[in-house]
């Protein structure tokens, strides 16, 4: 048997930090994945003798712990109907939309609950196994909401933190979910509770006093035991300076002027780049710039859309239908509008490497963020911290988490055609200052927030949870006659 050494800092996510790749020498190896949640985690994570716990992103992958460039990896293996069920299914099908506002209507089953159920037992198991005593355990995302509760039960020694990714609904959407109850008390297994915003936090809390019954008093929910739970919001953010290094370089420079070049050198570039998603409002927002082409007040020799579509979630039959919606209004705007080597849009479904968005982000004049629903959005930060010379608009959904502290965008209802197109031609017209004005306030806001300062405030925060480990502690059956009703 080997024996996985125990650690005192322990991540839970779906995904591990790593994506297999081919060596130059053929052979199969990891490399760390772009995300900005690895890079704020990462020195953490060594101070701390850290480990993370994920699924290494292949069905059916039997893989022993491994370190992979000092860190301490923990796959968990998901058979090919764990991945239609609890992944595709339960976390891509029926969360996903009931946490983004309905923006498309979530699929209930009973089959995808169980499997969600003996996933979610799966990735506990593995952090009761390696957590070492007292330690703290860090639960990202929808997809393991299960878990905190899950490991309570089982290691009442340990500190719990659980963060949310994604929008936390109102009352009265959460309320569909068949399970609701099971969610709410997976969730209050936590020390903290972690939510992009303060009202997914107080959707939270609401629901727990409605649905559970609880006790609770501003942000702190008092559970009958004497344990308290606290529930906050966390505004996630980027590796600012990380970008602005980027950005800065030579090279990422240099491949800016050749993209301005290959769409014509048009006046103005405007830019989308989403994960090819129904919250993100792609269509809705190609839709508002065709017609401003069509109706004439923009030029096809003066501007060009860049969008970048990041294949996702391929498998799930409404992410196939968004796609084949998308290709078929870009081809119309395309073919009905453009001219031989000038279409208005330029539509890019390909995934590129982190110098190359860089390099996007410092091409474009106007970057177009208008999704429905969006816990936070993380492009619309990177963009901002791309701009080094405090040029460029950012036009920016309300209803992204990131409007919160992105007040100086030009901000948009993404439902509202019209409204969108007013926006769109405001950015194009604004003069330099207003533009510069905005642009300082919105990167002052995004280097002084960064993503090392999240995890802190985060990691700080669970460090403030009082100490009620033995309160927490269940009564043994014995002691209690009702524990194992
Ligand atoms: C969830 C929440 C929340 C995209 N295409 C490529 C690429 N990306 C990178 C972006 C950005 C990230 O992926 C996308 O983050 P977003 O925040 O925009 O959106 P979600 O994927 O939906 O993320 C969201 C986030 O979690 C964090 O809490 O903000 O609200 O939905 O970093 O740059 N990166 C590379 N190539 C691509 O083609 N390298």
């Amino acid at each position: 048997m080997t024996s996985t050494p125990t650690a005192d800092l322990v991540i839970i996510a779906n995904r591990l930090p790593v994506d297999r790749t081919q060596l130059p020498d053929g052979t199969d190896g990891w490399r760390r994945s772009p995300g900005g949640l690895v890079t704020a985690l990462e020195p953490v994570m060594r101070a701390n003798d850290g480990a993370w716990i994920g699924w290494p992103g292949a069905a059916d992958d039997d893989l022993e712990p491994f370190v992979e460039d000092g860190l301490q990896l923990v796959p968990v293996h998901l058979t090919a109907d764990e991945v239609e069920e609890f992944y595709e299914g339960f976390s891509n099908g029926t969360l996903w939309p009931l946490y983004h506002d309905l923006v498309a209507k979530p699929e209930f089953h009973r089959e995808w609950w169980d499997a969600y159920v003996t996933v979610n037992q799966r990735f506990a198991d593995k952090a009761v196994e390696i957590a070492a005593p007292g330690a703290t355990v860090w639960v990202q995302d929808y997809q393991l909401q299960l878990v905190p509760q899950m490991l309570r039960d089982q290691r009442p020694d340990l500190r719990i933190g659980f963060y949310l990714h994604i929008p936390f609904p109102p009352v009265e959407l959460f309320s569909q979910l068949p399970w609701r109850r099971q969610i709410l008390e997976g969730l209050l297994g936590a020390d903290l509770i972690g939510f992009q915003l303060p009202g997914g936090a107080g959707n939270f809390v609401r629901l727990v006093r409605k649905r559970v019954g609880h006790k609770t008093h501003r942000d702190t929910i008092y559970l009958p035991n004497g344990r308290q739970v606290r529930a906050a919001a966390f505004p996630i953010s980027i590796d600012t300076a990380g970008f602005e290094e980027l950005a800065r370089s030579e090279a990422v420079e240099q491949r800016a002027k050749e993209i301005r070049e290959a769409v014509g050198s048009p006046r103005k570039i405007f830019l989308g780049i989403d994960r090819l998603d129904y919250t993100k409002g792609i269509y809705a927002r190609l839709r508002a710039y065709g017609e401003l082409v069509e109706e004439g007040r923009l030029d096809p020799a003066d501007a060009v859309f860049i969008q970048v579509a990041t294949p996702s979630r391929e498998r799930v039959e409404q992410y196939r239908i968004l796609r084949d919606e998308i290709d078929r209004l870009v081809g119309h705007i395309n073919g009905d509008l453009g001219r031989i080597g000038v279409p208005p849009i330029s539509y890019l479904h390909a995934s590129y490497p982190r110098e190359e968005m860089a390099a996007f982000y410092r091409a474009a004049d106007i970057m177009v963020v208008t999704p429905f629903r969006d816990g936070m959005n993380l492009v619309a930060k990177e963009y901002v911290a791309c701009r080094l010379e405090d040029d460029g608009a950012l036009v920016l959904s309300e209803f992204a988490g990131a409007a919160d502290e992105l007040r100086q965008a030009w901000l948009v209802n993404p439902y509202d055609i019209n409204g969108m197109k007013s926006a769109l031609m405001d950015a194009f017209h604004a003069d330099d200052r207003d533009t510069r004005r905005r642009m300082r306030a919105l990167r002052k806001t995004v280097v002084e927030k960064d993503v090392a300062r999240w995890a802190a405030s985060f990691l700080e925060a669970m460090d403030e949870v009082p100490d009620h480990h033995d309160k927490s502690v269940r009564p043994t059956a014995e002691g209690d006659p009702g524990a194992n009703r």
